[in-house]
């Protein structure tokens, strides 16, 4: 068997399934594929130095390694908060209007590249297989070539994949999306990204594509393009379920609710997660319904993100003066409508308050899958379900096709689906959500890295068919 190389931005080592709590599926997912092949696990340590040397840091983990190297501050700046989180983020989220194209985070950003392919060049052995994570390494599989490397290179994209006609208002997209094609498999989360990509790449690129397939042959590249689905670690989070800390979470915000119905929202504080359409949803419900604040606590879990960015920090200060304001109109002297609570939370405490909650609203304006969403359908009582409220634009929309699926911009069929969900009989509660479950419970995220290795390494599955992890058995 292969052995993995994992290249992602950050890399986060778990103490072993089901004692993790703080990290979420991605990392589980990773030390997973990580400890079953042995490997090694690469990427940004997080620290700046002043001067970038390289070095590479090595530390053993559970049956794997993971090798870390610092950057410099202004790479940090122009790579990661610039090109990934201030151009491709916006951008492939579809906010053109948030999107910053400057030479200087393009430069930056390719200078990464280059150097986490000298550094990674090193580790590499004859028969590795290599998996780079996400947006920050679009032009990784290129420059690795450059190097001579003719290994297996797989990218998996966690967020969607932009329509042509905004992809085609970045500068140099064309030399950005031909770099990617020489990776051997990219993944996406959703058919509609997929499509998206394969749409591009004939329109923009004249590539040669073959839809049935997802390949795609472009001077002398050949790449297979592929919708893989992200799920949760569905049994390890199930285990948390069980452990007195989600308990006490759960009796904690279900007494505090005094009665009324608890509609949750989780979300990292971004701009791409819908949350100011939110609280305009619940004003349109508390507009037309008086007694709303007896019935009804909406609990909006946030925690910022990003805060060196100037779009996070405006999208705080946004929420934070749409929440004052509604409560300000809407609270009695004694209840509060909505609690924005602007920290995170550990994964078996948000089992605890998914569990409390009989509405989950889950209405980002774009979102490549959305995992809390899963972790919400997971996280039910099977007797007595709440319901989950999910936005179209999230790459999980497809999969979950029996959540009250609504467009998060149109503030009546949002405030809709709420009093839908609000009266909803609990034989339906339970028809949807055995749907739900059983979607999440059988597409988890150990499947999902078995899928996409397996896709990298055609020639080992003919050799064997053995799984590779209990979970794809
Ligand atoms: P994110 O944009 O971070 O991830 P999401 O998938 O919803 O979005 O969340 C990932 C994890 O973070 C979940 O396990 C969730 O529990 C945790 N989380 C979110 N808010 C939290 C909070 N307030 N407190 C504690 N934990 C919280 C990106 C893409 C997504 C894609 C994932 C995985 O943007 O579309 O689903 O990667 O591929």
């Amino acid at each position: 068997m292969s052995r993995l190389i994992v290249v992602s931005n950050r890399v986060s080592v778990t103490k072993g399934r089901g004692a993790a709590g703080a990290q979420g599926g991605l990392a589980v997912a990773m030390n997973g594929a990580l400890r079953a092949r042995g490997g090694i696990w690469f990427g940004w340590s997080g620290k700046e130095v002043d001067e970038f040397t390289g070095q590479l840091t090595m530390q053993r983990a559970d049956g794997f390694t993971t090798a870390t190297i610092d950057l410099e501050p202004h790479d940090v700046e122009e790579y990661y908060n610039g090109y990934a989180n201030r151009t491709i983020w916006p951008l492939f989220h579809y906010r053109i209007d948030l999107a910053e194209y400057e030479n200087e985070f393009g430069r930056g950003y390719e200078r990464v590249n280059e150097q986490f392919a000298n550094s990674l060049i090193p580790l590499v052995e004859e028969e590795d297989i290599i998996w780079v994570q996400d947006y920050h390494f679009l032009p990784l599989g290129e420059r690795l070539r450059a190097h001579g490397l003719d290994n297996r290179l797989g990218l998996f994209l966690h967020i969607p994949w932009p329509p042509a006609r905004l992809l085609v208002s970045l500068p140099y997209h064309e030399r950005l999306v031909e770099a990617m094609l020489h990776y051997d498999v990219i993944g996406f989360q959703s058919v509609e990204w997929l499509e998206s990509f394969l749409h591009y790449c004939r329109k923009e690129l004249h590539a040669e594509v073959d839809e049935a397939t997802g390949t795609i042959r472009h001077k002398g590249n050949v790449t297979t393009a592929r919708a893989f689905p992200i799920g949760i670690d569905h049994s390890e989070f199930l285990a948390l379920g069980e452990t007195d800390e989600a308990k006490r979470a759960y009796e904690r915000l279900a007494s505090s609710a005094r009665n009324r119905t608890v509609v949750i929202g989780v979300d990292r504080l971004d701009y791409s997660k819908g949350l100011p359409e939110r609280i305009d949803a619940m004003e349109r419900l508390f507009a037309s319904h008086e007694d709303m604040v007896n019935q009804l606590l909406y609990i909006q879990i946030a925690p910022p993100s990003r805060e060196d960015v100037q779009s996070y920090r405006q999208i705080r200060a946004t929420l934070e003066r749409k929440t004052g304001q509604f409560n300000g109109a809407h609270s009695d002297v004694d209840l509060v409508p909505i609690r924005y609570v602007n920290r995170g939370f550990g994964r078996a405490e948000l089992f605890g308050f998914y569990r409390a909650a009989k509405i989950g609203l889950v209405t980002p304006i774009r979102d490549g899958m959305n995992l809390v969403a899963k972790e919400y359908v997971a996280a039910q009582d099977p007797e007595d379900p709440g319901v989950l409220i999910l936005s179209r634009f999230a790459g999980a929309a497809e999969q979950l096709t029996d959540a009250l699926l609504v467009n998060p911009l149109n503030h009546e069929e949002v405030t809709r689906a709420i009093w839908t969900a609000l009266h909803m009989p609990l034989a339906e509660r339970k028809a949807r959500w055995e749907k739900l479950y059983r979607v999440v419970r059988d597409a988890d995220v150990l499947g999902w890295a078995d899928d996409f290795i397996t896709a990298l390494t055609p020639e080992e599955t003919q050799k064997s068919s053995a799984p590779l992890t209990p979970a794809a058995a």
